[in-house]
């Protein structure tokens, strides 16, 4: 069983996705995705210059060596770019494997080691009132676990909040559910440290009352704290016992969640912007963190995701995949089957796509009472409708960008 034809699809439904098709010389096709929110162009390139024209002729079912190939035949590893190339050869072999096998994905990656993943979903508003109503609306679509994100009084807009589109100058801009935006210049948001630091907490007070302790409730501090004002965050929000405190510091800095977590016991989870086990090395051996917020898409598929995963276990800390509209339904369903396989699942973030991306992508998963399944198609349970993405052209957008009062860029 040969690759017989690689193609990379860019379609924009609701926002852009990348997508490698392979397909064997038997008829058989797998899917992978390689979105890179805000840098899509950059994987396309990297795959059609430097990917494809090595796939033609390989042996389908050598995932793991055209992995090490990949990795180690470039000779400048690791990176985001790289990475997700990489992802999305990886999984459309695993989606290859299985439809040979006639088996869903989970069955090659182990078996069902759970009836189904526990998700959470993104509850967000300027004020507590339109908070509390996004919270009561992802409760009435069937969500157990619920992402707090709040405005903060004095900034403008913010990380998190999905009416940020209906500000001044952002009409029109937003697509799906998530932060980048149409256009061709990132769109600048405002960041005052001390006043988040204040208000957070009083917000979670907030919502306790409102809903109870039962709730799983958590939050994505999205990188811009430094580790002293993290340790701070985290002891403030002990009282309304967070699921996790998501990435309370920049990612790259391994080191400062040894500070943030000799002061508190706020659940801690990072690594959306990592691409292999060597960015976790530390926080993994060293037990700083709790839960692994890495997608497949982003981390060389799920053959890598599994090794780091495996690794984590050790350690007690658990799967978090990233799981926002940017992870294609493609990426998705990868994280479920392995979700679905590994035994220290954690939560599975779910944002769900919009119409236009499922008329694009059909897809096998199921969504019942809080939990997500795989489905049990052979393969992933995603199929691409080519002539369907075929009307939806890439659109340039970009994630938007923080400054400080004085002018200052800051972290996003
Ligand atoms: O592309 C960036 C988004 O995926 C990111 O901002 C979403 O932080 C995020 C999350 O936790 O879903
Ligand atoms: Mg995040």
């Amino acid at each position: 069983m040969r690759i017989d034809r690689a193609e990379v699809i860019v379609t924009s439904p609701d926002r852009n996705f990348v997508t490698l098709k392979l397909t064997t010389d038997d008829g058989l096709i797998g899917l992978g995705d390689a979105t890179l929110n805000g840098r899509e162009l950059a994987v396309v390139a990297y795959l059609h210059e430097h990917v494809v024209p090595l796939l033609i002729g390989i042996d389908a079912h050598k995932i793991e060596d055209t992995w090490q190939f990949l990795y180690r035949s470039a000779y400048w590893r690791r990176g985001p770019v790289t990475m997700a190339a990489i992802a999305a050869v990886d999984v459309a072999l695993w989606d290859i494997k299985a439809k040979a096998a006639g088996m869903p994905l989970y069955q090659l990656l182990g078996g069902a080691s759970r009836t189904g993943l526990l998700a959470y979903g993104h509850a967000s508003g300027k004020s507590t009132s339109e908070l509390f109503d996004s919270v009561r609306k992802h409760q009435a679509e069937g969500y157990k676990a619920i992402r707090i994100q709040t405005g903060v009084p004095g900034l403008k807009s913010i990380y998190g909040i999905a009416s940020n589109a209906t500000l001044e100058g952002n009409e029109g801009k937003r697509y799906d559910h998530e932060p980048a935006q149409r256009g061709a210049f990132p769109a600048e948001e405002d960041w005052d440290t001390r006043s988040y630091l204040r208000h957070v907490p009083t917000v979670f007070e907030a919502v306790r009352n409102e809903f109870g302790p039962e709730i799983p409730l958590l939050h994505d501090g999205h990188h811009r704290m430094t580790p002293i004002q993290a340790a701070k965050l985290g002891k403030s929000l002990e009282p309304y016992d967070l699921f996790w405190l998501e990435d309370c510091t920049p990612a790259e800095n391994q080191e400062a969640l040894r500070l943030v977590r000799q002061h508190t016991t706020t659940p801690l989870a990072i690594g959306e912007v990592f691409n292999t086990v060597w960015d976790y090395q530390q926080l993994i051996r060293e037990q700083l963190f709790d839960y692994v917020r890495s997608a497949v898409t982003h981390t060389g598929g799920i053959s890598a995701l599994k090794k780091i995963l495996e690794y984590a276990a050790q350690y007690q800390v658990k799967s978090g995949m990233h799981g926002p509209t940017d992870i294609s339904p493609v990426g998705m369903a990868a994280a479920m089957h392995l979700g679905l396989a590994i035994h220290n699942f954690g939560i599975q973030e779910y944002m769900q796509h919009g119409e236009k991306t499922n008329a694009v992508f059909s897809q096998s998963f199921t969504w019942n009472d809080g939990m997500l399944h795989p489905g049990n198609k052979p393969g992933l349970g995603v199929e691409l409708d080519v002539d369907e993405a075929g009307r939806y052209p890439y659109e340039t957008a970009y994630l938007p960008y923080n400054r400080l009062a004085d002018g200052t860029v800051h972290d996003w």
